[in-house]
C-alpha cells in the first residue's frame, strides 16, 4: 500500500516535471544593439513568432548589448559555437574573426545599394556565407540587416579621402577595418560598440561608422559628431543562427517554425529598416548634424584609395565567394 502510494507519487513527479520540461523550453539570444534599434527589433519579432506559433511552448529571451559575452560583441561567435548562447542575431562584422567569409560584406564599395546586397544574401554567394557559417558548427537560418554604414566625425566634413587624414576612427570587429581607414589615412582604432559612445564622448577618437539607424537611435550626434558624410561603404547584414546541438535537438517541426519565423522576422526587420531611413536622415538633420552626400567623382576617390583591401582580402574571404559576389551584382 505505502509501496503503491509511493510509487504513485514518483510516477506523478516523473510526469509533472516531463510537462515542466516540454512547456518551459526556453533558449536564450544574443544582439548587440537593444529593441530600441531595428536589430533588436529583429530579434524580438522572431522571438514573438515563435512564441505566437508554438502556442508559448518555446521562449526566445533576447540578451541585448552583448551582455552574454560580457560587451565583447566579437566573442559572440565563439560562445554561441561553445553552447554558452543558444542562438543569436549576430552581425556578420562581430563574426568575420571566426568566420573570415563573412568579411566579404566589408569590403569597402564593393556593393553600392540594396540592390547590390540583395542580389548577395539571396543567391549563390548568400548561400556560399551560409555554407562557411555551417562548417563552423552554428546553423544559420534567415537574413535582417544593420544597414549601410556611414562616417561621422567630431572635426570637419569629409568629401575626400584627405578630409579623413589623421582623424581617429573607431572602428570594430575584424583587421579588415585597420586596413580600410589606414589605407584612406586615417587612424583607426579597434573597440566595442559598448567602448565607443565614452570615446566619443571624451574625444579619445574624433570619429566612428555606422548604420543611420544607430547613428539616430543611439543620438551619436550628442557626443560631437557634427559631420556625417553618406559614402555607403559597405553595409552589415544580420543573421540569424542557432549552436548546432541546440539545433539537431529539436524536433523537425519545431526547427522549421524556428526558421520560417526567422524568415519572416528578418523580412519584417529589413522592410522596417529601409522604409525608415529617409525620415531618420531628416531628423539628423533638423538637430544640426552637417549632412555631406558625395558627388560620382568624389565616391570614386574613395574606391580607388581602398582598392588595395581588396586585394589583399579577397584571398581570405575566398576568391570563389568574392567572384559569385561580383557577379550577382552584375546580373
Ligand atoms: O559595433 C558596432 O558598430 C555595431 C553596433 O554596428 C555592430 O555591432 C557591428
Amino acid at each position: 500500500m505505502k509501496l503503491t502510494r509511493c510509487l504513485t507519487a514518483l510516477a506523478a513527479a516523473a510526469a509533472l516535471s516531463a510537462a515542466f520540461t516540454v512547456s518551459a523550453r526556453e533558449y536564450s539570444v544574443s544582439t548587440v544593439l537593444s529593441d530600441a534599434f531595428p536589430w533588436g527589433q529583429a530579434a524580438q519579432k522572431w522571438a514573438d513568432l515563435v512564441n505566437e506559433r508554438s502556442k508559448g511552448e518555446i521562449t526566445l529571451r533576447v540578451y541585448p548589448n552583448a551582455q552574454l559575452v560580457a560587451g565583447d560583441q566579437t566573442k559572440e561567435f565563439s560562445a554561441m559555437r561553445s553552447g554558452l548562447i543558444d542562438m543569436a542575431v549576430g552581425s556578420t562584422i562581430n563574426w568575420s574573426p571566426q568566420v573570415p567569409e563573412l568579411n566579404l560584406f566589408s569590403l569597402p564599395f564593393l556593393m553600392n545599394d540594396s540592390r547590390d546586397l540583395d542580389a548577395i544574401t539571396q543567391g549563390d554567394a548568400g548561400q556560399m556565407a551560409f555554407a562557411a557559417i555551417e562548417k563552423r558548427g552554428i546553423v544559420p537560418l534567415a537574413w535582417a540587416e544593420n544597414g549601410f554604414r556611414e562616417i561621422s566625425n567630431s572635426a570637419r566634413p569629409v568629401a575626400t579621402p584627405a578630409d579623413l587624414s589623421g582623424l581617429k576612427i573607431r572602428v570594430v570587429g575584424s583587421p579588415l577595418f585597420q586596413d580600410t581607414f589606414s589605407a584612406l589615412g586615417a587612424n583607426p582604432t579597434q573597440m566595442s560598440w559598448a567602448d565607443a559612445k565614452p570615446a566619443l564622448t571624451t574625444g579619445a577618437v574624433d570619429g566612428q561608422e555606422n548604420p543611420i539607424s544607430v547613428f539616430d537611435v543611439a543620438r551619436v550626434d550628442q557626443v560631437g559628431q557634427k559631420y556625417l558624410t553618406l559614402w555607403h561603404y559597405m553595409a552589415d547584414p544580420l543573421i540569424f543562427a542557432v549552436n548546432q546541438r541546440v539545433w539537431k535537438q529539436l524536433p523537425e517541426a519545431d526547427r522549421e517554425l524556428l526558421r520560417q519565423a526567422a524568415i519572416d522576422a528578418g523580412k519584417w526587420e529589413i522592410e522596417l529598416s529601409r522604409s525608415g531611413e529617409a525620415q531618420r536622415l531628416a531628423d539628423i538633420r533638423a538637430r544640426g548634424v552637417e549632412v555631406v552626400e558625395l558627388t560620382a567623382e568624389q565616391h570614386q576617390a574613395f574606391v580607388e584609395a581602398t582598392r588595395s583591401v581588396h586585394e589583399k582580402w579577397t584571398p581570405k574571404i575566398g576568391t570563389e565567394l568574392v567572384d559569385a559576389a561580383r557577379a550577382a551584382i552584375a546580373e
